[in-house]
C-alpha cells in the first residue's frame, strides 16, 4: 500500500482502508464535553495494545490547516459568516485528509480525530443555518467524502460543559466557543440528529460521568474494530 499523494483523490483510501486493520475514529460533541481528554485516553489504550494511531485534530493537523484554524478561532477582526467558516473548515479537512489522515490509513494506522465533518454538519449546520446538502458538497468537494468508521459523540449538558470549560481557562473563550447559549444549544440538538441518521457509525456516550467510565464505555463501544 502506497500512502496517498497531494494531488491524487482519496477515493481509492476510502476503498482501501476498509479492508485494512487501521480504523479512522472521530470524536465529536459540544464545547467542553470531553472530546481531547478521551481521544488521548483511547490513543493511550491503543498504543499500549502495540497499535500504531496517529491522533489529530480538527482544525488543524497539518500546517497548512493549523493556519486557517488560526484565521478561523483567533484572528481579531469582525469574524466570518456561516458560508465563509464551512469553506475555510472544508479547505483545512482536504488538507487534513490529504497529507494526514489518508496515508495514516492507507499504512494501516488507526486515526484518532478530536473533531471532524460532524462539526461542521452542527456548528456552521445547526448553528449557522446552512444546510446539510450544501455541507455534504463541500466535503465531496474537499475530501472525496471521506466518514470515519465510527464517530463517539459526547452528550454533555452545556451548562455543566460551561463549568469544566470555566474551570480551565477562566474568561478565555475562542470566536465560536464565545458565542451565545442558543447557538450551542442549536449545536447539541444538530449532534443529536445527525447521529440519529447514521446509527452504524455514530456511539453516543454519556459525557456527564467521570473520564474511566467514559473511557470504559468507548472502548466497549469500539469492542469490534479494536485489535484482537
Ligand atoms: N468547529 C470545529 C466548527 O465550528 N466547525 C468545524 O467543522 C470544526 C472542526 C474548535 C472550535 O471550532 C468549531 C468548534 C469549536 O468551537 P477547540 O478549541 O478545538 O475549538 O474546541 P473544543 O473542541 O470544544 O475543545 P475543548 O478543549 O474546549 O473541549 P473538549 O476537547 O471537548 O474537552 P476537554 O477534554 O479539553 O475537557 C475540557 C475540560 O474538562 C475536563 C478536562 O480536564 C478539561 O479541563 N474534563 C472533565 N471534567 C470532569 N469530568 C470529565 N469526565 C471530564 N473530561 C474532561
Amino acid at each position: 500500500m502506497t500512502a496517498v499523494e497531494p494531488g491524487t483523490t482519496v477515493v481509492t483510501a476510502q476503498r482501501e482502508i476498509d479492508r485494512l486493520s487501521g480504523r479512522f475514529i472521530s470524536f465529536e460533541g459540544g464545547e467542553g464535553a470531553g472530546k481531547s481528554t478521551q481521544a488521548r485516553m483511547l490513543a493511550d489504550a491503543l498504543r499500549a495494545q502495540g497499535t500504531e494511531v496517529v491522533i489529530t485534530r480538527e482544525p488543524g493537523g497539518t500546517p497548512g490547516a493549523e493556519a486557517i484554524r488560526t484565521l478561523l478561532l483567533t484572528t481579531e477582526g469582525t469574524g466570518w459568516n456561516a458560508r465563509a467558516e464551512a469553506l475555510l473548515f472544508a479547505a483545512a479537512r482536504s488538507d487534513h485528509v490529504e497529507r494526514l489522515i489518508a496515508p495514516a490509513l492507507a499504512r494501516g494506522a488507526w486515526v484518532v480525530c478530536d473533531r471532524y465533518l460532524d462539526s461542521s454538519r452542527a456548528y456552521q449546520g445547526g448553528g449557522g443555518g446552512l444546510t446539510d446538502a450544501d455541507l455534504l458538497a463541500l466535503h465531496a468537494i474537499g475530501s472525496s467524502g471521506l466518514l470515519p468508521h465510527r464517530t463517539v459523540l459526547l452528550t454533555l449538558d452545556p451548562a455543566i460543559a460551561a463549568t469544566r470549560i470555566a474551570l480551565r481557562d477562566g474568561d478565555a473563550v475562542d470566536r465560536i466557543g464565545g458565542r451565545d447559549r442558543a447557538y450551542h444549544d442549536r449545536v447539541d440538538a444538530a449532534f443529536r440528529a445527525i447521529a440519529r441518521t447514521a446509527p452504524d457509525r455514530f456511539v453516543q456516550i454519556d459525557a456527564s460521568r467521570n473520564a474511566q467510565a467514559i473511557h470504559r464505555d468507548i472502548l466497549a463501544s469500539l469492542a469490534a474494530d479494536l485489535p484482537a
